[in-house]
């Protein structure tokens, strides 16, 4: 049984220019993610208490769960010292961590702290999301807008957090997609799922239906064949929607799969956010041997012109995101 700790340590040496910095990160991600695990559970708990109309408990201490996640991981980060800034989704400008340690880091770390939180109230699955780059500008100079707009295929590592039956830490540095388990009786994430592998052909489609309408038509035709009935090629799919992106994406690499947020005609762009969500999701994907796209091009090849932009998703297996992508490209009407 290999922790987290002993696997980063054990594989930093996969990329020789760190001298551990990126290790000691993603040490300051593990520390948070067991942290906010912790409150998360206690979150039903509050809700109890605060169903009797015990405002004061609910006020004081329950603070807006995606707010407190993401203080915890912005204190975390900022703490190790290896990290010169962050961009949160829920923060509307960058973060400079100015002390003068902050300004000699080399990564910059952009993240979702708390996908999906609307769900917490009811009980299904969130997640935490990150992406990690080294910054362009120069080390001791304040950090810049710059450094965070780079596109996907500079992330230096990327991961997410579930927060689900268990709760697992999922990463890659480049070198395969590789799953750790906590074990909530020590707080300690141990190895359970090395190079993790999309399978080539999936069978499931995560889209939320409710937008059939709107969806373009390429999509609508898509989803009409996941449909059809056709023994040969598994057909009809299986539809599972959860309405947490990590949970979705995290079911889907497992069993293949894929997960859908297109562009529908009261959003032009989707939904989701290319920099905290589609990035560092598409670098697993690809990691783990699937695919990442908006539809016609790969996700990591966008240059950002904005922190919070939305980009269409198309993500998971090879055979469906080749689908989607055909008949989006013969069904160009919106
Ligand atoms: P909708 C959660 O808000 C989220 O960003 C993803 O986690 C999830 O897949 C999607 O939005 C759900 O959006 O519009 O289907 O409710």
């Amino acid at each position: 049984m290999i922790t987290l700790g002993e696997y980063i340590i054990e594989k930093q040496n996969d990329f020789p220019e760190a001298s551990g910095e990126l290790s000691s990160l993603l040490g300051a991600i593990r520390l948070a993610a067991k942290v906010v695990n912790r409150e998360i559970n206690k979150a039903g708990i509050a809700d109890i208490i605060g169903t009797t109309g015990v405002e004061n408990v609910q006020g004081e201490v329950q603070q807006k769960m995606d707010l407190y996640a993401n203080d915890k991981f912005k204190t975390a980060l900022e703490a190790r010292g290896e990290v010169c800034g962050i961009a949160s989704e829920e923060e509307d400008e960058f973060i400079a961590f100015d002390d003068k340690r902050g300004c000699n880091s080399k990564y910059v770390v952009l993240m979702d702290p708390l996908d999906g939180s609307s769900n917490i109230d009811v009980n299904v699955s969130v997640g935490t999301i990150f992406s990690i780059y080294k910054r362009i500008s120069p080390l001791g100079a304040p950090v810049i807008l710059d450094d965070f707009l780079q596109p996907g295929d500079q992330q230096v590592a990327a991961g997410y957090v579930i927060y689900g039956s268990s709760t697992m830490l999922v990463y890659t540095t480049g070198n395969g997609v590789h799953g750790f388990t906590c074990d909530p009786s020590l707080g300690v994430f141990y190895l359970s799922h090395e190079n993790m592998t999309i399978p080539e052909d999936g069978q499931i489609y995560s889209v939320n239906e409710g937008n059939y309408l709107k969806f373009p038509l390429g999509v609508k035709k898509y989803l009409k064949y996941c449909q059809e009935i056709d023994s040969a090629t598994n057909r009809p799919y299986t539809s599972r929607y959860i309405g947490s992106l990590v949970s979705d994406f995290h079911r889907n690499l497992l069993k293949g799969g894929i997960y859908m947020y297109p562009s529908t005609a009261s959003a032009p762009k989707g939904k989701l956010r290319l920099l905290y969500e589609c990035n560092p999701m598409a670098f697993l994907m690809e990691q783990a041997g699937g695919k990442a796209s908006d539809g016609e091009k790969r996700i990591m090849e966008i240059v950002p012109t904005e922190l919070h932009q939305r980009v269409p998703f198309f993500c998971g297996s090879n055979n469906m995101v080749d689908d989607v992508q055909l008949m989006m490209k013969k069904h160009t009407e919106v």
